[in-house]
């Protein structure tokens, strides 16, 4: 197919109510115009067959988040018509120390009925988000952000973006004090050995999975008694762009019987890996390339909750594809994140080839007992600020020393992966790693964007309960 049927086919899928295909919205706007307007507003959707009021980040032409091309300035105008103050975040891009949007770093909330004009050149492209950085990301505050490459516009692929999320009917303040026990530190919440607990590694204690139960998992705000379906090709190419928005949750993505490659985590793209299930961490996102077969069909992609029988998912068919109903449930708990994808990456780019100039020890603790979670021992408030200079090569050792696993994030950046458990690699460049129990992975980046850059778990509520630093630097 030529690239003008493969859009015009596009355009029709589009038409055909494929809301979540981010079809050209955005893409060569005419920033020149003025800024696109994102507004962060209340909306309604339906989980489970009840009516569930949550927020988002529309267009004005109702498209959930913005795609934009790379080269191309972000320029995006955000309105508060929340009556809350909100301020978003935009997970994956690499503004100048101001524009980073979580909130006091140093940009105050946007009070109701407030604007904010953002302005930065697109360094970063890839497949990102934006996401509030308060409880309200719970609440769905959160939208895809992608940032196209221009060569991949001439690419005879379908894009598929679909944005991860656990949900709940109780607010973030409730599954929050439910954690901590109501004092907001303290008290153990009644979690205990429950369906989250259990499974014993090497040293015997018991791991923790899973610490909030959700109501529902979403894909595009769609459970898979509903699923979205994405009208395909036959022996037609398709990239899913995946992000995992959920708060705390971790995904398995499960392609079943399609052949795929991972070709791009957090944005960044990476030496193709072949397989048919993928871990996703909670911020982080994952490109495949997925072949599909020559004939009529229905495909579900399914992203399995870590240690958990409960699945989401959405659907790739043909035009005459029959499509079934998949079950929530898939009877049996998958298994734990590891880390043997991610010791199987290799970036396609690596960072300039300086050595590191300074190293940083990092260590993950606390635990479910008085729901503290702590960067060396400390929880944000009390943090040690992790200072570095300008243009230095840093390096950040982390160790988990805690029985739960943490998604850590570094903003401003995009780092490397360079060592796992104590061997060397040219990994992944990324901006989001998870460190599993008891494990060590240490990164790499460029101290290039001056200013002081939230580094925190992507876990919200371990984020709320203390696990955030910053690292800081002058021009
Ligand atoms: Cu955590």
């Amino acid at each position: 197919m030529n690239q003008i049927s493969r859009r015009q086919f596009m355009a029709s899928v589009a038409a055909c109510g494929s809301a979540g295909l981010l079809l050209s919205s955005g893409i060569g706007k005419a920033f020149a115009a003025g800024p696109s307007v994102i507004r962060a507003q209340s909306r309604t959707i339906e989980v489970n067959g009840r009516a569930a009021s949550v927020l988002g980040l529309l267009q004005s032409d109702g498209s959930h988040g913005i795609t934009l091309e790379a080269g191309q300035d972000f320029a995006v105008r955000l309105e508060n018509a929340l009556d809350a103050p909100t301020l978003i975040h935009w997970h994956g891009l690499t503004p100048p120390f101001g524009q980073d949007g979580v909130p006091d770093l140093p940009q105050a909330l946007l009070a109701p009925g407030e604007n904010y004009d953002y302005s930065f050149p697109v360094t970063t492209p890839g497949t990102h988000w934006m996401h509030a950085h308060t409880l309200q990301e719970q609440q769905l505050l959160a939208a895809p952000l992608i940032a196209r490459e221009p060569a991949e516009a001439s690419l005879d692929e379908q894009e598929v973006v679909v944005l991860l999320h656990d949900f709940s009917f109780k607010s973030p303040e409730e599954l929050l004090a439910g954690l901590t026990g109501g004092t907001g530190m303290g008290g153990h919440g009644g979690h205990g050995m429950g369906p989250g607990a259990a499974m014993a590694p090497a040293g015997g204690m018991a791991m923790d999975i899973n610490d909030v139960e959700y109501d529902a998992y979403l894909a595009n705000d769609r459970t898979l008694a509903d699923p979205e379906v994405f009208r395909v090709e036959r022996s037609g190419t398709v990239r899913l762009r995946l992000i995992n928005g959920a708060t705390a949750t971790a995904f398995w993505i499960d392609i079943g019987s399609l052949r795929g490659q991972a070709i791009a985590v957090d944005g960044n793209p990476v030496t193709p890996v072949k397989g048919s299930r993928f871990p996703l961490a909670m911020g982080q996102r994952i490109d495949i390339r997925l072949r599909l077969p020559g004939e009529e069909g229905a495909w579900p992609i399914l992203a399995h909750r870590e240690g958990a029988v409960e699945r989401t998912g959405f659907v790739l068919a043909t035009a005459n594809g029959e499509v079934k109903r998949v079950a929530t449930s898939a009877g049996i708990p998958s298994e734990p994140l590891d880390l043997s994808f991610e010791a199987s990456l290799q970036s396609t780019k690596t960072l300039a080839g300086a050595e590191a100039g300074r190293r940083k020890e990092v260590i993950l603790g606390g635990g479910m007992m008085g729901y503290s979670w702590t960067l060396n021992g400390k929880i944000w408030g009390s943090h040690d600020v992790i200072e570095v200079a300008t243009g230095e090569r840093v390096e950040i050792a982390m160790r988990n020393d805690s029985m739960m696993g943490h998604p850590m994030h570094l903003h401003g950046h995009h780092f490397q992966v360079v060592e796992i458990d104590g061997k060397r690699m040219q990994g992944a460049v990324r901006d989001t790693v998870w460190l599993p129990p008891q494990r060590a992975v240490t990164v790499a980046f460029d101290a290039n964007n001056p200013g002081e850059w939230a580094f925190h778990c992507h876990h919200l509520y371990h984020m709320a309960a203390g696990m955030m630093t910053t690292v800081r630097y002058a021009a």
